[in-house]
């Protein structure tokens, strides 16, 4: 039996279930590395919106096709793009990265080649990243006058701190796959040859794991940043109490005293 997610057809992505319960986008224009080219951020944001109400899909994975991941915005095919700025994010961009940040389920960025401006945008906006060897992060912004977007300003800091944001947004500091993850940027590094293998052992991992913790836990951890400690305690005490009477909850309890492995729902 086919799915929604892979009778509906695209031109800048392709869209399928990679195993049981992870969706994959593939950002598919490898001549253009990838390149963003308004098609592509409304075919992003529909593919995630489509993974959110799929029962079928626990985790969505993104990726390239060829040998980038992506190039950011497309410099050449898009004019409107380099027009009106501010409308072309707000219409094309702040959708996508929305729909990912309203997805509720883990998102993983498979960083196969060099991802730059609004690129690497996305695959920071995710909330896990596993990067080739052959991957590199390039802010670009700057490169060509312009100041961090579709989330960047926002991101960035929030993974490597706001020192070596600035670094790499104002001294054009980019970074090899090793560099990455030592700065925190990334979670796992692999061989070319073992990067889908490595991201789909994550996906799985998270595919099975109580997603209901996981969603409240993500939220806790975006919110921390701008919470007292008092406040932090009392989201803690509440979504405690939500997990706390969670069927996932109880099967972890029961396959803990019985010394089996639990079978998480999501609820
Ligand atoms: O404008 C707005 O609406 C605001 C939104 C901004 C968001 C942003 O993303 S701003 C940043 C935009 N991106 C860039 O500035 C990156 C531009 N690209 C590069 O710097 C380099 O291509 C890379 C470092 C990414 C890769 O370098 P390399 O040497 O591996 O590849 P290459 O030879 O430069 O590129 C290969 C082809 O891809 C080439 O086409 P060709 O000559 O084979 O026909 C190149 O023109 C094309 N390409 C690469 N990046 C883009 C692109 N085409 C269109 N747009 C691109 N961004």
């Amino acid at each position: 039996m086919t799915t929604e997610i892979e009778n509906k057809k695209y031109q800048s992505i392709l869209y399928e279930m990679a195993t049981p319960g992870v969706a994959k986008i593939v950002l598919n224009r490898p001549d253009a590395l990838n390149a963003f080219d308004g098609k592509m951020q409304q075919e992003v944001t529909q593919a995630l919106r489509i993974a959110k109400d799929a029962a079928e899909v626990k985790v969505v994975v993104i990726t390239g096709a060829g040998r980038a991941f992506c190039a950011g915005q497309d410099l050449v095919a898009s004019p409107a793009s380099l027009t009106d700025i501010e409308n072309w994010l707000r219409t094309m961009y702040r959708p996508m990265l929305q729909a990912l940040d309203t997805l509720g389920k883990p998102s993983l960025a498979m960083v196969n080649g060099v991802a730059a401006g609004a690129g690497m945008a996305l695959a920071i906006a995710c909330d896990f990243r596993v990067a080739s060897t052959k991957a590199k992060f390039i802010t670009a912004f700057a490169k060509i006058g312009l100041v961090p977007d579709s989330g960047m300003s926002y991101n960035l800091p929030r993974l490597v701190g706001v020192g070596r944001a600035q670094e790499m947004l104002s001294l054009g500091r980019d970074l090899t796959a090793d560099e990455a993850i030592n700065w925190g940027l990334v979670t796992r590094v692999a061989a070319p040859e073992e990067l889908e293998a490595r991201t789909l052992e994550m996906a799985n991992y998270l595919a099975n794991s109580p997603l209901l913790a996981y969603k409240m836990t993500r939220s806790m951890l975006h919110q921390s940043l701008d919470l007292s400690l008092d406040e932090a305690l009392t989201l803690e005490e509440k979504n405690q109490g939500i997990a706390g009477s969670s069927h996932d909850f109880h099967e972890g309890i029961a396959a803990f005293q019985t010394k089996r492995a639990p079978v998480f729902k999501g609820e």
